[in-house]
């Protein structure tokens, strides 16, 4: 077997000319002699995508037509010398044409393997942009009354560096390898005929006799231009980091973590408190992470920020099952009931205005609302937390607030009465 498989055997049906695809890819990398780990192998939905269990290479499994894109981001962070290489269907390539196109123009430096199978294979038989005029499918029994895309063509035409199309039987391990040499933009579309349904749906129809029927044109087509990469960055590090020095002390332990969720409505500024909460953390001298999540449709509904403090690195943000939770409005509970309820521990401080909600945790109400009014509740929440708990000391949020853009439109009586 392969180095680069860890399975030898793909869980397509019997006489799917996905195995062939697969062996192909195998033989060509091989040929290659490219270690598992010098290849990331990006697979779409669909039934080629089942593929990634049986490859020893780094794999990545993306969303329905997004292979292309994500593929694209990879290669684009990745030093030179690994080999991005995506698998994708007939489906998947024309949901996700656009992608296909965009990095042709671009020319970025991917392989990408179209298994065409004429239809949508995993979901019973459905026609994509690929299907030929006359191929029977599942929804349209008497052939499909529309041309296809010509995948080719268009890859070609956007400016990819290397197109080729080949009939996917027997051995053509050499137009893979060739592909993946090239530097740049690389698409193979593979032509096959789905067992399951494109010859049952189309009987005695041959893959070859369709390839004829349809006028395909077979061939390589290259077009070399140099690949786009990113300008080398002065940082190694893909984030971009703040580093606060470290003023005060927080009584966390050593190994300490604490997850903490503050929830409102929105615009009622919980994520700019949690920002401020989170560096006034990175004062005390904590590793913090924080995470923001509110409906797509911004300014409506729950606004949710997740924060994370430890004494020591952060590998994963993980507010599963948070420490503290911080509920101002009736959107933050609602956004958040779930996840209260499966609290075994902690505390969950809530306004006064709410109903006390299920919980394994200890409740604290507290009037966040009535007190510094809807728009600065979710600061004031983290203010009392503060002073309460002590977990992010009092004066390094002071200090933190008093510095920020809102320091000086927070009004006086709300720190005082926060304790200051
Ligand atoms: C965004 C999205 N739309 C639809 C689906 C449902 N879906 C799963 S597999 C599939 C068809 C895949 O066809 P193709 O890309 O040709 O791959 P094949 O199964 O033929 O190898 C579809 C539509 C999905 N998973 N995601
Ligand atoms: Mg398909």
């Amino acid at each position: 077997m392969s180095n680069l498989l860890v399975v030898p055997d793909f869980l397509y049906c019997k006489g799917c000319g996905h195995h062939l695809v697969a062996r192909n890819t195998v033989r060509a990398l091989e040929a290659l002699e490219l270690a598992p780990q010098d290849v990331v192998l990006v697979t779409d939905i669909g039934c080629h995508g089942i593929a990634d269990r049986n490859f020893a290479t780094h794999t990545v499994h993306g969303l329905h037509g997004r292979s292309v894109a994500l593929a694209t981001g990879i290669a684009l962070g990745l030093e030179s010398g690994k080999k991005v290489v995506v698998f994708v269907g007939d489906g998947g390539a024309t949901i996700g044409l656009q992608h296909i196109l965009e990095a042709a123009r671009h020319n970025f430096d991917l392989t990408v393997v179209v298994h065409n199978n004429m239809l949508y294979g995993m979901t019973g038989g459905q026609p994509s942009g690929l299907t030929p005029c006359g191929f029977c499918t599942t929804i349209t029994p008497g052939g499909c009354a529309l041309g296809h895309h010509d995948l080719c063509r268009l890859a070609r035409d956007a400016g990819a560096a290397h197109v080729s199309r080949v009939v996917g039987l027997g051995d053509y391990a050499e137009p893979i390898r060739d592909a993946l040499t090239v530097d740049g933009f690389a698409l193979v579309e593979v032509l096959e005929l789905c067992p399951s349904y494109g010859a049952k749906l189309n009987p005695g129809l041959r893959l070859r006799e369709l390839v004829e029927r349809t006028g395909y044109e077979l061939g390589t087509w290259s077009h070399g231009r140099p690949a786009f990469r990113l300008q080398p960055r002065p940082t190694t590090s893909l984030l971009d980091l703040t580093s606060v020095p470290g003023q005060w002390d927080s009584p966390l332990p050593a190994n300490g973590k604490l997850a903490l969720v503050i929830s409102g409505s929105a615009g009622e500024g919980a994520q700019s408190a949690a920002e401020l909460f989170a560096l006034a953390g990175m004062a005390a001298g904590l590793t913090v992470t924080r995470k923001g999540s509110y409906p797509v449709t911004v300014g409506v509904g729950f606004s949710t920020a997740e924060i994370m403090l430890s004494r020591g690195p952060i590998d994963y943000h993980d507010v599963a099952e948070p420490d503290m939770v911080l509920i101002t409005s009736e959107d933050g509970l609602g956004h958040n009931r779930e996840r209260i309820r499966r609290m075994p521990r902690g505390t969950v401080w809530l306004d006064a205005s709410l109903p006390v909600p299920e919980t394994g945790a200890q409740v604290q109400v507290r009037d966040f609302r009535g007190r510094a009014g809807p728009r600065n509740a979710a600061l004031y929440a983290l203010l009392v937390l503060a002073r309460e708990t002590g977990v992010v000391p009092v004066e390094a949020l002071v200090k933190t607030l008093r510095e920020s853009a809102i320091g000086h439109k927070l009004p006086a009586e709300l720190l005082e009465d926060a304790g200051w």
